[in-house]
């Protein structure tokens, strides 16, 4: 028993001792591991008592357990006040200037397909033609019918069109709007009509939903060399330089005649045979294009023996990935911003 009261004794002036000696909060996490650890001095004790006889272990736990409390409640306190100091010393040390700039935020950026519709309304607004939108939810008459496009023709198959119950469509292209602009503006009138379309199509290299951009012009003794123009301007400006043509005869229930137009290869401009762009062939097909069949025209309540017009249509989406060197049409639609902005600057 006295034994055990020495230690005590013994134990405490050495923890007395030992805490003038710390200084910060390591310092008191060691003491604390040396004192009431599972090897510490104090712990050593209370394992003691069991040796003892059964009549002495009551006051000599008692007094073991009054060193632990002790030892406790003062390791607490000074763990507490050295923790202010160190914190205070932090705050000294790191001063904030409150007159620095703020961090930057890291800047954002158009979608390319976005970039690419806005470059080329930027050149045809510069022509004098107006943007015009319209409905997505079309109707069937402004989608097909006024267009030429009869009830049995193939291009209303149920493959290529999205139906609603009420017999209404998911837009298959922009040409509605342009219906609709002739019966709102009548002639003369030139616009153009850039908007998201629809299709029953999905694989790597169509998406269900697509970007289009169509223009309509209608005015007095309108000729193909017009519409030639105007696409020669329309593409060299897109691609900045004057670029090689060539126009394929075509079929558009809505133009008469309809032609189809290729550009040079804007990668290898026919000089590789390998060239994954164009496959060899040095052409790309860019646009569709004719003179407003006269059937349309009336259907816009256009009188086709005072005037005629052209329109063409193209996939902005096309374009985009052409000038910004994508090669998969998904990079536009999975929405992965850093792959997005990395493939455009490829
Ligand atoms: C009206 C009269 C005529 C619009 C035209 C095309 C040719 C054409 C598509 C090709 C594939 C666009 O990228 S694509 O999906 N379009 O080839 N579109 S002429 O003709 C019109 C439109 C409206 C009133």
């Amino acid at each position: 028993m006295k034994d055990i009261l020495e230690n005590i004794q013994s134990i405490s002036e050495e923890f007395d001792l030992s805490l003038t000696n710390v200084s910060n909060t390591s310092e008191i996490m060691d003491l604390k591991v040396r004192f009431l650890g599972k090897k510490g001095k104090v712990t050593s004790l209370l394992r003691l008592l069991g040796s003892l006889p059964a009549e002495k272990r009551p006051a000599a736990g008692n007094a073991v357990n009054e060193l632990r409390n002790t030892i406790e409640s003062i390791i607490q306190e000074k763990t507490l006040a050295l923790k202010n100091d160190e914190l205070r010393q932090m705050e000294l040390q790191d001063l904030i200037d409150v007159t620095l700039p703020a961090k930057s935020r890291p800047s954002g950026g158009f979608h390319p397909v976005v970039e690419a519709t806005n470059d080329v309304l930027k050149i045809m607004t510069g022509l004098g033609f107006t943007v015009v939108l319209g409905p997505e939810i079309e109707e069937d008459y402004y989608n097909f019918e006024a267009l030429n496009i009869p009830p049995h023709h193939p291009a209303r198959d149920m493959q290529d069109t999205f139906y609603f119950d009420d017999g209404r469509v998911l837009r298959t292209h922009t040409s509605p709007v342009e219906v609709r602009s002739m019966l709102k503006y009548g002639a003369p009138i030139r616009i153009i009509c850039p908007g998201r379309v629809y299709r029953k199509d999905s694989d790597p290299t169509h998406s269900p939903m697509f970007h289009q951009l169509e223009g309509l012009l209608i005015d007095e003794d309108i000729s193909i060399a017009d519409l030639k123009g105007c696409l020669d301007v329309l593409l060299d400006s897109f691609f900045n330089k004057e670029l090689k043509k060539r126009y394929r005869a075509s079929y558009f229930p809505f133009t008469e005649p309809s032609l189809e137009l290729d550009i040079e290869c804007i990668a290898c401009s026919g000089s590789d045979p390998g060239c994954r762009i164009c496959r060899g062939s040095g052409w790309l097909e860019i646009c569709g294009l004719g003179m407003t069949h006269p059937n349309v025209l009336r259907s816009g309540n256009i009188d086709p023996e005072k005037y005629n017009g052209f329109a063409w249509g193209l996939g902005l989406d096309r374009l985009a990935m052409l000038k910004y060197g994508l090669n998969d049409l998904r990079t536009l639609f999975e929405g992965n911003v850093p792959y997005l902005l990395s493939g455009r600057e490829a």
